[in-house]
């Protein structure tokens, strides 16, 4: 089958046991496809893998709106922060010379790099939107390195279908498929509208994934892993926790 009538048979397919027989039934269907979302278990999972599968199947490559310079906020609004830890002051102390960003897991090229390394990848900018699903939104500049440059420089084996991507706060991770780390858009950033990027907003590197509802952007990162599956590492905000009403796709 082609990709294309692939692509209208899945959907066909979805939106017909949705509406005959269901949910669940499209869950199975989805399943059986490599469509079903990490967090799918649970009394939401049917839901969280219809949403899932339909704008991975419709949107794959579809952008994030970006915005003209005229709409750049004049007072972004930094989420309020916990205290940083020593090894963050540590880094601080000597003007993030020393931040490393490790990529390892499924990846040919296991690397380390400074933020000077990640500056002499092909740089981008974006205008777009931080939105917090607590209702508040703000729209900034952000620079810096490509995801899917650095990506590309370590090798992802076939097998990797996942990157889980670690703050230097532990009590901070996320996780996204192939498709937005791959994604043009998403953004490994260091610097913001008109310097480098402030701590409040998660300098000195934040992965800016524009697709996704603010929680998926995380601040201070330190580490990529690629991986067959993010068990242990959906995200540290638990969307399994039924109090908790975060979804691990986020999508905008
Ligand atoms: N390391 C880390 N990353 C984080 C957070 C955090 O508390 N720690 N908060 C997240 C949430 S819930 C949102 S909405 C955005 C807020 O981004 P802002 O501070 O730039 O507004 O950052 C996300 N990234
Ligand atoms: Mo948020």
């Amino acid at each position: 089958m082609s990709k294309i009538s692939r692509r209208k048979f899945v959907t066909a397919g979805l939106a017909a046991t949705a509406g005959v027989s269901g949910l669940a039934v499209a869950a199975n269907f989805a399943k059986h496809y490599g469509l079903v979302p990490p967090d799918s278990g649970g009394i939401y999972g049917p839901g969280e893998t219809l949403t899932y599968a339909a704008q991975r199947l419709l949107t794959r490559h579809s952008l994030a709106r970006e915005f003209p310079r005229s709409m750049i906020s004049k007072v972004p609004f930094a989420n309020a922060m916990p205290p940083l830890n020593d090894a963050f002051k540590r880094l601080q102390g000597r003007a993030f010379a020393d931040w490393r960003l490790s990529i390892d897991g499924m990846v040919a090229q296991p690397a380390s790099l400074s933020l000077a390394d990640l500056r002499s990848f092909p740089v981008r900018s974006q205008i777009t939107e931080v939105v917090c699903e607590e209702g508040w939104s703000y729209v900034a500049e952000w620079i810096g390195t490509p995801l899917f440059e650095v990506l590309k420089a370590s090798g992802v084996l076939p097998q990797g279908r996942y990157l889980v991507y670690f703050s230097i706060d532990p009590d901070w991770w996320e996780s996204i498929d192939m498709a937005d780390a791959q994604h043009p858009q998403t953004l490994l950033t260091w610097a913001m509208n008109d310097g480098d990027l402030p701590v409040a907003f998660g300098g000195p590197l934040r992965l800016r994934v524009p697709r996704q509802l603010g929680y998926k952007s995380v601040k201070f990162v330190t580490r990529l892993m690629v991986t067959d599956s993010p068990k242990g590492f959906v995200s540290a905000l638990d969307p399994k926790s039924a109090n908790s009403g975060y979804a691990w796709y986020a999508g905008i």
